[in-house]
């Protein structure tokens, strides 16, 4: 166990040109103070730093091995976690959805040339289980039966059906996630996080009659609640979610949280609301223009590729969303994001 860390410590070393967060937090002090414990889940400080060490090009490069983890490797953890948020402490807010009766936005694009689709997603995890390093196969069904017992209770518009990726055809499989509704195994960062073990068991997509809102189950996190629709109204996503989730959390399921942090996620970068919203948008002018990283950070949006983290854009399209998730509520993420990408068509247009 110590010599792993050790091991995957050198590898990150040898990488001088190394940029991640990891390779900025982790430490020969802090190796030596971590190496050698244990969660109650069985996670070490190996399993948290294996995907970032063998895959020098992370942006972030750290996974929690299970939700004890970010007690036992705080040092680490906690150092992470301020430098992606921009937090100096760590105090997260409660949940605060606003009052969706009062939302100040509604479609960010009335026009619709230019937002191809609205997307926002929170991660929720059980409390009582690990994260992928750590979880056993029987786990891992176990809480994917617990998981579907509790969106059968959903109904109306949130009312849907459960398909496990185990027994779903290649055809369907490629179709859904071309169509950005289902995730797959492709992601070499997640891979070496232990994040496709015992693949495809225990995973599975639930979805309502118009695919509008969805569950990602046993995908990076144990779930993941989604709303999405074409088109550019970021209040009816917005406000579907925040449905989704209230009546998720009243379904039986007990999530994993901790005062400070927020809800808990398996990657650092999704603590606290764990909300991203994105849009899908054509912006290929700003894009090409040599400071559209800069112009991003500035808002704190980010910039992905049309078929998720670590992919390219197609036709000029970009996902764009809010970048920070811990230190502000989810309305405030919201708020962010909204103004990013009001900015962001306010500048397509000007250079148009
Ligand atoms: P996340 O961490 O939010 O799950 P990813 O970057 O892994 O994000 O993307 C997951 C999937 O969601 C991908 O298939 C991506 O194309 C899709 N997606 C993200 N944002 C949008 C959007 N605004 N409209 C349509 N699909 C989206
Ligand atoms: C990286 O460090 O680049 C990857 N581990 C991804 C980090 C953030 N994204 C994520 O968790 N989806």
């Amino acid at each position: 166990m110590e010599q792993e860390a050790e091991r995957l410590y050198e590898l990150l070393k040898k990488d001088t040109n190394c940029k991640s967060l990891l390779s900025k937090a982790l430490t020969a002090d802090r190796v030596k103070e971590l190496k050698s414990k244990k969660t109650k889940f069985n996670g070490t400080l190996a399993d948290c730093i294996r995907s970032g060490c063998e895959n020098t090009d992370s942006g972030v490069g750290v996974y929690a091995s299970d939700p004890e983890a970010y007690t036992t490797f705080a040092p680490l953890l906690d150092a992470v976690i301020k430098d992606y948020h921009k937090v100096d402490a760590l105090n997260h807010p409660n949940p605060d959805f606003g009052d969706t009766d009062k939302l100040q936005f509604g479609d960010l694009d009335p026009s619709g040339d230019m937002i191809v689709s609205t997307r926002v997603r929170v991660g929720r995890s059980h409390d009582s289980y690990g994260f992928p390093p750590v979880i056993s196969k029987e786990d891992r069904v176990d809480m994917e039966k617990k998981t579907v017992a509790a969106l059968a209770k959903l109904d109306g518009e949130l009312k849907g059906s459960y398909h496990p990726l185990t027994g779903m055809s290649k055809e369907t499989q490629t179709q859904l996630t071309e169509d950005h509704f289902l995730f797959n195994n492709s992601d070499r960062f997640l891979e070496a996080a232990g994040g496709y073990k015992d693949w495809p068991t225990g995973r599975g997509i639930y979805f309502n009659d118009n695919k509008t809102f969805l569950v990602w189950v046993n995908e990076e996190d144990h779930l993941r609640f989604i709303s999405m629709q074409k088109g550019g109204n970021l209040k009816e996503v917005y406000v579907r979610l925040v449905k989704a989730i209230r009546a998720l959390e009243t379904s039986g399921l007990s999530f994993a949280k901790r005062d400070g942090l927020g809800y808990l996620t398996f990657c650092p970068s999704n603590l606290g609301t764990t909300l991203r919203a994105s849009v899908h948008i054509k912006i290929p002018k700003l894009a090409a223009t040599p400071d559209f990283k800069a112009f991003c950070d500035k808002l704190n949006i980010q910039a992905r590729g049309i078929h998720g983290e670590h992919t390219e854009s197609v036709g000029g399209v970009y996902d764009i969303s809010n970048k920070r998730r811990l230190g502000l509520t989810e309305i405030q993420a919201i708020e962010e994001m909204r103004k990013g990408v009001e900015a962001v068509i306010a500048e397509e247009k000007k250079l148009a």
